[in-house]
């Protein structure tokens, strides 16, 4: 009963929002360098400052098409979230230690393309960059930890973006593919468990990828996801050759959704948005092809997708090992959203569910749509899953003695992982882990915030970049300790 031995129990990061050190060592920069912070909490997006073809400066919206031929700059009198972050550049020991001591026996953890080659197309690597990691993976194993790797974590090198299109072109695909052997190969013994790509289904086609018109040209989207599908499976199939014992997963924002209503019409259009937002990036990576209703549409509206020889045998050859997913909320679907109020979302927005509470960014709580998911999940495709990122992002208060009381995150995490808990013991679901999201508190993706905090471990830092940097156990710190010291047995 319960949580089965070797559970992996730990922590998520990802290097754009927790290294900082956006230039030392060699790093080259990124498309998440030239991000500004936003405010979610009042609909202020991220920004991108960007030099046009003319020589003019523009500034857009984080999800605004930028139009071809411009480059995202970084400028010298912006403030920019990423370049400092959380500075696990500089502080890796102690928040590693950090780690171990809350009884994690995993750490999901992204390489930064750009550490490796500054360009993301570079003739040879470089070598601080490799060694970095290598030093971080050693340290992980001396305490414990089984690195869990993130290949590709939003962070387009900027040089691919700018001049390349990112991912909508060939180039960067190829790129990819030398970025990924050179850390499987580098990383054998020291990493086994490897991620793809960073939720493939939400950042196929916006700014983060590099790709600049992703609303209006439908063709450019669609060619984006094939290059990152053979992109992924390229990764696994080299994973597996390169060493038989690597274990890779896919990763998806995975959040439950439901018809609004028993009309079959919203029955439908929450089939038809399931199937485009979610369903179609595990069919293709764990299948190995596109799903009918998806050949149909490129018909339909007259896309074909250029391919080279081999690329379709290459997504068979590179189904992945495990569908390990993100899980934060749920969503309601309606044939007529405008009738209903909007709840947002993880990087996406359905209809208000009544029936449930949000969080200060308007992201429902609801712990049954993970038992949900992962019923839905293990039926369709009857492979291993790891839930690897979940939380609550919310402002903390530190208290004059320096103590941080998130019981709001302690009982977000309870309900979760009590469904996790009663997945495995009655469903009978197969979950071989569980690393919940920003475990140290980290920039949001989404709207660049500081404050919008998912740590169990506090880290002086504000939105505007005041603060030292130093580390604090929160409550909740300890109250994940128990669980995970448990294997999941006391999470009372
Ligand atoms: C996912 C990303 C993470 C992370 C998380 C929380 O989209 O994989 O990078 O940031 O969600 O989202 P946010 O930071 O927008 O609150």
């Amino acid at each position: 009963m319960g949580f089965p031995k070797g559970f992996l129990w730990g922590g998520a990061t990802a290097a754009n929002q927790y290294e900082g050190g956006y230039l030392s060592g060699g790093k080259g920069l990124a498309v998440a360098d030239t991000l500004t912070g936003g405010d979610g909490i009042h609909n202020i997006p991220r920004k991108f400052i960007v030099e046009m073809p003319d020589g003019t400066r523009k500034t857009f919206g984080g999800r605004d098409e930028i139009p071809a031929g411009a480059k995202a700059i970084v400028d010298p009198d912006t403030y920019y979230p990423s370049h400092v972050a959380t500075d696990f550049y500089h502080h890796w020991k102690e928040d590693l230690a950090l780690f171990a001591e809350m009884g994690f026996n995993v750490y999901r953890l992204s390489i930064n393309w750009t550490r490796i080659f500054p360009n993301g197309d570079d003739a040879e690597p470089n070598e601080e960059g490799l060694k970095f990691y290598e030093d971080v993976f050693k340290e992980c194993h001396r305490l414990g930890m089984e690195p869990l790797v993130t290949i590709y974590h939003f962070d387009c090198p900027l040089h691919l973006a700018n001049e390349y299109d990112g991912w909508v072109s060939r180039h960067t695909l190829e790129a990819f593919k030398v970025y990924a052997k050179t850390i499987l190969t580098r990383y054998k013994g020291l990493v086994k468990y490897w991620l793809t790509i960073n939720e493939i289904n939400i950042n196929t086609n916006f700014m983060m990828n590099g790709v600049h018109e992703h609303i209006s040209n439908k063709k450019n989207a669609e060619q984006c996801r094939w290059h990152l599908f053979v992109g992924s499976a390229y990764a696994v199939k080299t994973a597996h050759e390169i060493d038989p014992e690597n274990k890779v997963g896919l990763m998806i924002a995975h959040g439950a959704s439901y018809p609004y209503s028993c009309n079959p019409e919203d029955v439908f259009a929450e089939i038809e948005s399931s199937h485009e937002g979610k369903w179609f990036y595990g069919d293709v990576q764990v299948r190995g092809y596109y799903p009918a209703w998806k050949v149909k549409q490129l018909e339909r509206e007259g896309i074909e997708i250029q391919k080279e020889p081999g690329e379709d045998e290459l997504l068979k050859e590179g189904v992945v090992d495990f569908y390990s997913f993100s899980y934060y909320s749920s969503q309601a679907v309606a044939a007529h959203p405008e009738e209903h109020g909007v709840s947002e979302g993880n990087q996406t927005r359905g209809v208000k569910n009544p029936y449930l509470e949000a969080s200060e960014w308007g992201w429902t709580i609801d712990p049954l749509g993970l038992r949900i998911n992962l019923n839905q999940i293990y039926d369709r495709y009857q492979i291993p899953m790891m839930i690897v990122e979940n939380g609550l992002g919310a402002i903390d208060k530190v208290e004059e003695d320096g103590s941080i009381n998130d019981d709001y995150r302690i009982d977000y995490m309870r309900k979760h992982i009590k469904v996790m808990k009663d997945a495995i013991e009655i469903d009978g679901v197969d979950l071989m882990g569980y690393t919940p999201w920003g475990c140290i508190d980290l920039v949001s993706a989404g709207t660049g915030e500081m404050r919008k905090r998912y740590g169990f471990i506090y880290v002086n830092m504000d939105d505007d970049g005041n603060g030292d940097l130093s580390r604090s156990r929160k409550k909740s710190f300890y109250y994940m300790q128990k669980v995970y010291k448990s294997n999941g047995e006391d999470i009372d």
